[in-house]
């Protein structure tokens, strides 16, 4: 009798040809739909599963783990992995992996377009000529910041970091960052960024940009506290995650005229959009797309796909795969 083949959960339509691959190997369960799961349904999809190929929306904790016996690899489709109790899965010997580089470029890029139509003023004006208010051309009309010749930032030195700090340097910007470890000074030197302590960081930036990893310690790190340090002209853009950001302090901020504006790709409570941001018209929003051009997205789905097959013990790196989360 030949053994059954392992069974692979994988939580949400991604691409159908890339995860054809994972049927080389495994009886592979999918959502045909895009699906929002209690976390019942979550422990109840992985009771039987051997392993998972799941998104940022997919919270695996220790509830989970308990109610999946079987299970042995989640693979994370995905740099952040705030979704995944890593102790609790580690504990239990499951892999974890995620999904590194193939987003770098693709979402520093996204962080500057941010960052641009943010000081920029650019979905505000649209919406404002769209909305039939542009009589007469005028000298002050949407006045915004500049980014050449200005101070940006960084919070969160990691690869994405690095990557939207060389971009800064085509704009002539000065780089300030703050990371949890000061980088080698040959980093310093190619990615031509000084570090900075955290409240010479908050005071000296004229644009912030939010990259670092979420986490209890990054939780409303820019809380109102911090976001008194700033430039009441400064712009605040952020690609990470939502919690790192207390959204009633930004949108009081922004309100009473103490910060200028802010670029938002992440929210706390993501897809619900705090109402008093809505209400804001110096706020840009977007649905959590940083990573989102179709090549990087399509190379993120193939890495998870080689991560799960890897850790899972099939394939050309069979026991080794190529992003581990260590604990
Ligand atoms: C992903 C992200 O789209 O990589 C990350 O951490 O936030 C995004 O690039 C998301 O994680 C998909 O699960």
């Amino acid at each position: 009798m030949t053994e059954p083949r392992p069974r692979v959960w994988v939580s949400q339509p991604l691409f159908d040809d890339v995860i054809a691959r994972l049927e080389e190997y495994f009886q592979v369960v999918s959502a045909s739909d895009v699906a929002e799961y209690t976390p019942e349904q979550i422990s109840s999809a992985l009771s039987e599963a051997d392993g998972a190929l799941v998104t940022l929306n997919e919270r695996i904790g220790a509830e989970q783990v308990a109610a999946a016996p079987k299970l042995r690899a989640v693979a994370n489709v995905g740099v952040g992995y705030n979704n995944l109790d890593i102790p609790a899965l580690s504990a239990a010997g499951i892999t974890a992996t995620n999904t590194p580089d193939v987003l770098t470029e693709t979402t520093a890029d996204f962080g500057f377009a941010l960052l641009m139509a943010t000081a920029r003023r650019i979905t505000e004006s649209e919406r404002w000529l769209r909305e039939g208010h542009w009589r007469q051309w005028s000298f002050q009309t949407m006045l915004g910041a500049d980014l050449h010749g200005s101070t940006l930032g960084i919070l969160g030195m990691g690869r994405v970091g690095q990557g939207i700090a060389r971009r800064a340097s085509g704009f002539d910007m000065k780089v300030l960052y703050h990371n949890r470890s000061r980088l080698p000074e040959a980093t310093e030197r190619e990615t031509r960024a000084s570090y900075a302590e955290f409240d010479e960081l908050l005071a000296q930036a004229d644009h912030l940009m939010l990259v670092l990893p979420y986490s209890k310690q990054s939780h409303h790190i820019l809380g109102a506290a911090a976001l008194a340090k700033m430039k009441p002209t400064a712009t605040l853009v952020n690609i990470a995650r939502g919690g790192i950001v207390d959204e009633d302090a930004l949108a009081a901020a922004l309100a009473g005229g103490r910060l200028a504006a802010a670029g938002l790709d992440v929210f706390e409570g993501e897809p619900a959009i705090n109402p008093r941001l809505l209400d804001l018209r110096n706020v840009v929003l977007t649905p959590h797309i940083a990573s989102g051009s179709l090549a990087t997205r399509r190379a993120m789905v193939s890495l998870a796909v080689d991560n799960l097959i890897a850790a899972l013990g099939y394939g050309p790196s069979a026991g080794s795969p190529p992003n581990p989360i260590r604990a």
